[in-house]
């Protein structure tokens, strides 16, 4: 793919006069940003249709990714730079006067996920096509996204995402290759002509699936996967069904919006539909394309590989069965057969009210074929185990998919796929010792770990040019195709011209960080101050209000000693939190409410400050990675099985601030005791306390007569507007025992905090400690991570490789 500044320009400005009959003078914005996209469109078309073909053409074996969330953001510069094109268009626009920069903030951010699990879906797309891997998403185009966060007296409160509201650029709708689904009715079995049983459907509603690709394109190598995202719409036939416009939006609303809960959505039946809706499609459309193979369906998985990312999509299951069996006539033994070799599935959370469970009675009225296959499996899979383990039936019981009426999905997902991973060492041994050990213990060659990774391409190449810049002028450019070659950034460890160059980017990065923080806020900040950073969804377990403790630990200390020496902080939050979720949200008011008496404090005098970021999304993200200085990764040690802004944040320079938690351990790992500041118990002491049952959060209040003023402060007035909130903060630690202990680590919180400050000091030596950060985090990038993926589950190859071998 080659293109000239001048030929983009001439391209630019014809299509704007086909498309607006206009000069470039004229054009909006948004105008310009549409036809920027159809010539980015135009020229990786013919990529696009290629890489179909020759998929399909050499036979090639694909994964398939099937996600309910994905998360990519902005998708412009991540395309112009995977093209190859990102310089020269850029220059070519600011000869036509426009600055690509200010275009870019045209694009609606694409924000089909929640957080880290949606997130890690679009990373792992970039890296399988920049990996040359063929591989594509599946999942849910919803009208409406992830909800927009405002403050209102500091207060959450949530605005409808209408992304799609200008059009999406990016996406081809496919009505050729629509697909029908059934919901709820009556299913039997009766005999057909040629005497099989197969099974009749009565009364099911119909719907159409309607695809809508994106193309996912490889870092400059030609290579164009497809995001598939389905939409719903009411068949043409089936209009009579539908009795009143109420009846009619009830379905149509199907694919309306994401749910927002940032780990599960329980028992809601247009959660279910969802779910079925997207896998029943993805599953047709993917064996409707293998048929075009002409092969026999039993050596399917030599040729597809499906992965349920999380249980969401566990339904791919039974609808596997279902098709091989009711439309291709297959045995079930073959079926199952086939399906367990296919299906691959990755675990992403142990907090047990997170593992998803449907109740018998929803499942039944609403996918009836869908429940006869869960209970024919759960049925065989008893059998099976009463003849191994006939001396242990409590382990049959504890396995079974279907229990207390309930169909179990991750036991679903488990038993009738090849491999079950974590996504992070400690998280996939906690999966193997503790939360999944019965199944560990049935099936051990299943289990295994991969553990995430980020898309460097987009975390630091595009967020981050100034570091990219110093980087190329250090060690050359081999680090954008290959991130381990970062490593070689610690030859300087000791080079005073590049560790100052590195200080020098990032302090160019707080720069940019402080406007807006000015212009969206107006509170002004120093770009002089500490940047203590930490930004994920808002969640008990995540321990926002350990870090805002401390805060008002600094906060008293000041008050009581305004000489204190202590280096200025800044502390930035962004997160958004569930909806439903209201302590999650007495929590963001509290920290509303501390940053305004903070920030407002004469005493003070801005050496503390607090600044919550409304809406954080993967935008804002791009903006406050580059400039953080410390990462705060400090949820109870076991519950995060891996985090990945914690990767992103160590990717760009900041200082890990963490607990033994999920891939935290990892970085700890990778760049050594020396440049992290670990705190906080071990996911073992937590353990011993659940054995024990002897924590006693409200000693620690009672012998700390600073823990004393910081929670009384939460009911006492003196932060002022939060008389429910404080009070169910306050009651969540002494009353109802601090599910978190949060108390527990206060102590060793604050000590880790003082040493970041006692290190922030020595200046020379944190950016030591920065460099040997940025030089050690190429081993969590996606492209490696999709590669054992590749390798060790899929069991597929890069296309090159595959050409090379066929040559
Ligand atoms: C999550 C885990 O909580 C994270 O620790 C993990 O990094 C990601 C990706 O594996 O998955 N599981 C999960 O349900 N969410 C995660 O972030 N939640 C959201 O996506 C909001």
């Amino acid at each position: 793919m080659e293109m000239t500044k001048e030929e983009f320009k001439k391209e630019l400005q014809q299509r704007l006069k086909e498309k607006y009959a206009m000069d470039i003078n004229d054009a909006s914005s948004q105008e310009l940003y549409n036809v920027l996209g159809s010539v980015v469109k135009a020229y990786y078309s013919d990529a696009w249709s290629n890489t179909w073909k020759d998929y399909l053409e050499d036979g090639q074996k694909q994964a398939y990714y099937f996600s309910i969330e994905f998360l990519p953001g902005k998708m412009l510069k991540s395309n112009l730079l995977n093209m190859g094109i990102l310089e020269t268009v850029e220059a070519g626009l600011a000869d036509l006067g426009v600055s690509l920069d200010e275009l870019a903030q045209v694009e609606q951010d694409m924000a089909l996920g929640n957080g880290g699990l949606g997130r890690l879906a679009s990373c792992f797309m970039d890296s399988i096509a920049s990996c040359g891997l063929p591989g594509n998403g599946n999942g849910i185009r919803y009208d409406y996204g992830l909800f927009k966060q405002r403050f209102v007296d500091g207060y959450q409160v949530e605005l409808p995402d209408e992304w799609l509201r200008n059009g999406n650029t990016w996406e081809v709708r496919k009505e050729s290759k629509a697909v029908d689904v059934l919901f709820g009715g009556n299913v039997y079995l009766a005999e057909d002509t040629d005497g099989q049983l197969r099974p009749v459907y009565e009364g099911a509603r119909r719907l159409r699936a309607v695809p809508y690709d994106t193309a996912v394109l490889g870092y400059q190598n030609h290579l164009v996967n497809t995001l598939r995202l389905w939409s719903v719409e009411i068949p043409e036939s089936e209009e009579d069904h539908y009795r009143s416009i109420e009846d009619r939006r009830a379905f149509e609303d199907l694919t309306a919006v994401l749910y927002p809960d940032d780990s599960n959505e329980r028992g809601r039946q247009t959660r279910l539909w969802q779910e079925y809706f997207f896998v029943s499609a993805g599953v047709q459309s993917i064996i409707r394309y293998y048929l075009r193979l002409n092969k026999p369906l039993d050596v399917l998985n030599e040729y597809v590989a499906i992965h349920i990312n999380d249980t969401h999509p566990a339904l791919c299951i039974p609808e596997m069965m279902r098709i091989l069996m009711d439309e291709h006539g297959m045995s079930w033994e073959k079926a199952f057969n086939v399906t367990v070799k296919v299906m691959s599935y990755t675990n992403h959370t142990i907090m047990a009210e997170a593992l998803e469970k449907w109740p018998v009675a929803l499942m039944k009225e609403n996918l009836p074929r869908m429940y006869q296959i869960i209970e024919e499996l759960d049925r065989r899979f008893v059998n099976e185990l009463t003849i191994c383990y006939p001396e242990n039936p409590e382990l049959i019981q504890r396995t079974r998919i279907i229990q207390n009426e309930q169909v179990h999905m991750a036991h679903l997902a488990i038993i009738c796929s090849h491999s079950t991973n974590g996504v992070a060492k400690l998280h996939s041994d906690l999966l193997k010792e503790v939360v999944l050990h019965d199944f560990y213990q049935l099936f051990p060659e299943r289990f295994n770990n991969k553990t995430n990774g980020i898309a460097q391409r987009r975390w630091l190449q595009l967020a981050n040019p100034k570091l990219s810049k110093v980087l190329d002028q250090t060690i050359g450019t081999t680090w954008r195709k290959t991130p381990g070659d970062l490593k070689l950034l610690q030859n300087y460890v000791e080079d005073q011209t590049v560790l100052d160059q590195l200080a020098e980017a990032k302090k160019s990065n707080k720069q940019r960080l402080a406007s807006y923080i000015e212009e969206t806020t107006g509170i002004t900040v120093s770009p002089e101050a500490i940047f203590d950073v930490q930004i994920k969804r808002l969640h008990a377990y995540k321990r926002q209000l350990l870090n805002l403790l401390h805060i008002l630990k600094l906060y008293f200390d000041l008050k009581d000693d305004p000489k204190k020496v202590q280096e200025s902080r800044l502390f930035i939050f962004g997160a958004k939190a569930a909806p439903s979720y209201t302590y999650a949200k007495s929590i963001i008011k509290a920290i509303n409410e501390v940053a305004n008496l903070i920030n407002n404090d004469p005493d003070i005098n801005g050496r503390i400050k607090v600044v919550f970021l409304e809406n954080y999304n993967v935008h804002l993200a791009e903006l406050i990675i580059p400039a953080a200085d410390v990462s705060e990764q400090i949820s109870l040690a076991s519950k995060e099985a891996s985090g990945t802004s914690n990767m992103k944040l160590m990717l760009n320079g900041a200082i890990t601030l963490a607990t033994l938690d999920g891939a935290n351990v990892e970085i700890r790992d990778a760049v050594g005791d020396d440049n992290v500041v670990i705190f906080g118990m071990t996911e073992r002491e937590v353990y011993q306390y659940y054995e024990r049952q002897d924590y006693v959060a409200k000693d620690y209040y009672d012998q700390s007569p600073v823990l004393q003023r910081i929670l009384n402060a939460f009911v006492d007035g003196t932060i002022p507007n939060i008389y429910f909130e404080g009070r169910e903060i306050f009651d969540s630690l002494l009353k109802h025992n601090d599910e978190y202990f949060v108390l527990r680590d206060f102590d060793a919180y604050v000590k880790a905090q003082e040493k970041i400050d006692g290190l922030y000091r020595d200046q020379h030596h944190w950016q030591q400690m920065s460099l040997m950060n940025i030089a050690n985090a190429g081993r969590f990038s996606a492209d490696d991570t999709m590669m054992r993926y590749a390798e060790e589950i899929w069991h597929i190859e890069p296309v090159e490789q595959y050409s090379k071998k066929k040559g």
